[in-house]
């Protein structure tokens, strides 16, 4: 279902240089317990990144996942990229998540780097609606313009590619006026917000109930640890994906 967008997702990448990089042992792929769903994942090294990984959950029928979250190098403090696509094929559900993921909650900040998000808003009303957060706090890196809905079929095959092409422009365009400005935060400062934002979102992500009853606990728990959320443990996983080899931080 979304592999129009993951397939557009994915040009976008490698038309700005990525390279694809190796995965942990074992969470590249995974089919579930019952054999019929199967989660795959890839991850890139993009120039002005230190990590952007990206994963698809194809479980037929009753549920269909994209997930992807851009991390900019530390030197520029922008907000990440996140995505988080789901569709419930009993109850014909819709979740749409695409935010600017910022790192601070500060009107000097998003002036700086929410305004593409911001006309997007405008641009989309439908995904504007003020949806309620249950496991996340949407003041702690979401955006005041996240596009965010919960929806049904029509939104799944009108206004989401529309939105989706467009999210990714806007994206793809903050990042390529990075090289003109400067960061306000110390590149050191921008990596504890990365720690942050990591293990707040292994502590929250609604995802973890939802993986151990496709793939088990032990899967699951390292899937979470070492592949989404890498930092959540402190370093022991991330040496070779941070990416700064300029910046000795
Ligand atoms: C919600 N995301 C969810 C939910 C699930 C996932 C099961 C709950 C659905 C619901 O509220 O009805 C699933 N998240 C996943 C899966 C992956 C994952 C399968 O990460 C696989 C990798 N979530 C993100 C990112 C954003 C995000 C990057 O991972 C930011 C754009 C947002 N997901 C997000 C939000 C919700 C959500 C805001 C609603 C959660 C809430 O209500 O608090």
């Amino acid at each position: 279902m979304f592999d129009p967008l993951l397939n557009q997702l994915h040009r976008s990448i490698k038309i700005r240089g990525g390279e694809p990089q190796a995965i942990p042992n074992g969470l590249g792929e995974c089919v579930a317990i019952n054999g019929k769903s199967i989660i795959r994942s890839w991850l890139w090294k993009v120039p002005g990144f230190r990590r952007l990984r990206v994963t698809r959950l194809d479980g037929g029928e009753n549920l269909q996942v994209l997930n992807s979250v851009a991390y900019p190098d530390y030197i520029n403090e922008q907000p990440l990229m996140g995505i988080d696509l789901l569709w419930f094929g009993k109850t014909s559900k819709l979740v749409a998540v695409m935010d600017f993921q910022p790192l601070m909650q500060d009107q000097d900040y998003f002036d700086r780097y929410l305004y593409g998000l911001k006309s997007l808003r405008c641009r989309f009303p439908e995904l504007s609606n003020d949806q309620i957060m249950r496991s996340f706090d949407p003041h702690q890196y979401f955006s005041p313009w996240l596009l965010f809905c919960r929806g049904g079929p029509e939104q799944v095959n009108g206004l989401l590619p529309e939105a989706f092409s467009a999210f990714l422009n806007c994206y793809w365009s903050l990042c390529e006026k990075a090289t003109k400005r400067s960061s306000k935060l110390h590149p050191k400062e921008v990596k504890r917000l990365h720690i942050d934002y990591d293990k707040y979102s292994a502590e929250r992500d609604p995802a973890h109930g939802l993986f151990k009853s496709y793939f088990g606990k032990k899967w699951s728990d390292r899937f979470l640890q070492e592949f989404l959320f890498p930092l959540s443990l402190g370093n022991q996983f991330s040496l070779s994906d941070e990416g700064n080899k300029n910046h000795e931080l």
